[in-house]
């Protein structure tokens, strides 16, 4: 079995290289955290993923995983690195270009070189091949390359790693067929070959594709309320045809892929990619439309306080990287009138002061409800109503029992059909992104 060096242990790489050690590969786990290095060599995890402290344990107690906080010789090495994009919404790739770098000096004859972290199309040939050339062999027939993007959902990444399809993409044929060979080990979805940046653009496509359909309903929600229309009707209905699949509203698109990915085409095509550009400005506006939902909501309480139900990016989830919810509380913490509380069953740490929901809900004037957690349908209003000074709840995902509010004597305002009229509302523009070249 040929010995695989997975640089990079975070969210992709851990369980990938999890996964490789268990189907009977050598596997060096690289990781520049001594701390991540240590955790793992004792069968330990540092990130949150259901199923993966069994796999990680399975992986080191069978031998074939061990962590190092250098690159060790390897036949494969697989990069997953993050691949972020800088405040100016240029794709940061200096973790792609630090990785390649500390594999040059152990790249041998016949090895492959597969760049997992998903990347600006055009990465892999006209960024990695360079610097991988700088090893002295010919890329293609000494040392061969391919990009093979991962494409899992965080919470569901062991199974989705195992099951969906891939879509490897090689900077020639032969590449793309080693690089095939590895992933058969335990991919049971189809495998398809193509050639790199196909397969770059492929992953980016996906998730753009879902940034653009998330601002189309995000469009109607603004519209709606001033049709005197339900945009969550709309949507239904719409989504019986079908060939409709409306996605649905939100106060915006967190994470760090579908709100980061766009960005990587935009950069590129600042002419060309004009859907793609407003699409992220759309989604972008979403946390300011929400505030001045809040605003309306509470314009005739003085001093209102607003307890905000979720600061993940998405329900069930302990993440909040990018979550929208973090950009409301800014704006809503830059106003001297408002007082913010924040209720959140599943984070623990965060930069703002979190609160247990009764402290949260106590005098309070608004319920913000920023994420469908599952926790929050079992919320009862009634008891809600006897701590709140005043009963109003804004819910942004269409998660709360409407006529259960109402009956408790709450102002029940949903995004997409109550608030703000905007009827010729102007959307504050992104700043153009400063254009670097990758
Ligand atoms: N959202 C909406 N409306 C929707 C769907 C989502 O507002 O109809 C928002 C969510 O609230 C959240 C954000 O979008 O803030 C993203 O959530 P998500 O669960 O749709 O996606 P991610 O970012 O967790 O994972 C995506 C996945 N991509 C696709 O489904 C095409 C995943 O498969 C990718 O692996 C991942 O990005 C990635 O790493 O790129």
């Amino acid at each position: 079995m040929k010995e695989i060096a997975v640089l990079g242990l975070g969210y992709i790489g851990l369980p990938t290289a999890s996964i490789l050690a268990t189907h009977g590969f050598a596997v060096h786990g690289v990781d520049i955290s001594p701390t991540v290095v240590e955790i793992i060599n004792k069968g330990g995890i540092h990130i949150e993923e259901p199923g993966l402290k069994t796999l990680v344990q399975a992986a080191v107690n069978s031998g074939n995983l061990k962590a190092y906080t250098q690159p060790q010789m390897a036949d494969v090495y697989i990069i997953a690195v993050p691949t972020p994009i800088t405040e100016n919404k240029s794709a940061d790739l200096s973790y792609v270009q630090a990785a390649a770098r500390s594999i040059l000096n152990l790249l041998k004859r016949g090895d492959l070189v597969i760049l997992e972290s998903t990347s600006p199309p055009g990465t892999t040939m006209d960024f990695l091949c360079p610097i991988l050339e700088e090893s002295g062999l010919s890329i293609g027939t000494d040392l061969f390359v391919a990009h093979c993007p991962e494409r899992v959902l965080p919470g569901k990444i062991i199974k989705e790693l195992i099951q969906n399809i891939r879509v490897i993409g090689g900077v020639n044929e032969e590449s793309a067929r080693l690089a095939k060979e590895i992933y058969a080990h335990f991919v049971e979805g189809d495998i398809h070959l193509t050639d790199a940046t196909t397969a770059e653009m492929v992953k980016i496509m996906e998730n753009t594709y879902r940034d653009v359909n998330i601002a189309l309903a995000n469009e109607l929600a603004q519209l709606a309320p001033s049709l005197k229309i339900n945009a969550w009707d709309v949507i239904r209905f719409s989504n019986l045809h079908p060939r409709v699949n409306i996605h649905t509203p939100g106060p915006g698109v967190g994470g760090h892929c579908i709100s980061v990915d766009p960005w990587f085409i935009v950069e590129k095509f600042p002419e060309t990619a004009k859907l793609i550009h407003r699409a992220r400005q759309i989604n972008d506006h979403m946390p300011e439309h929400t505030y001045k939902m809040v605003l309306d909501a509470v314009k005739d309480v003085k001093n209102p306080k607003i307890t905000m139900f979720g600061l993940t990016y998405k329900p069930d989830v302990d993440d909040i990287r990018e979550a929208p919810a973090l950009k409301i509380l800014e704006l809503m913490e830059q106003n001297p009138e408002l007082t913010v509380a924040v209720y959140d069953p599943h984070v623990k740490h965060a930069d703002c002061e979190l609160s247990g929901m009764e402290a949260a809900l106590r005098d309070s004037d608004c319920i913000l409800l920023t994420v469908d957690h599952s926790e929050f349908k079992f919320i009862h209003p009634r008891q809600v109503a006897t701590i709140m000074r005043t009963r109003q709840v804004i819910d942004t995902k269409n998660a709360l029992n409407a006529q259960e509010w109402q009956a408790a004597g709450f102002n029940y305002l949903l995004l997409g059909r109550d608030g703000v009229l905007v009827k010729d509302e102007k959307i504050e523009m992104h700043p153009e992104p400063v254009l670097t070249a990758v």
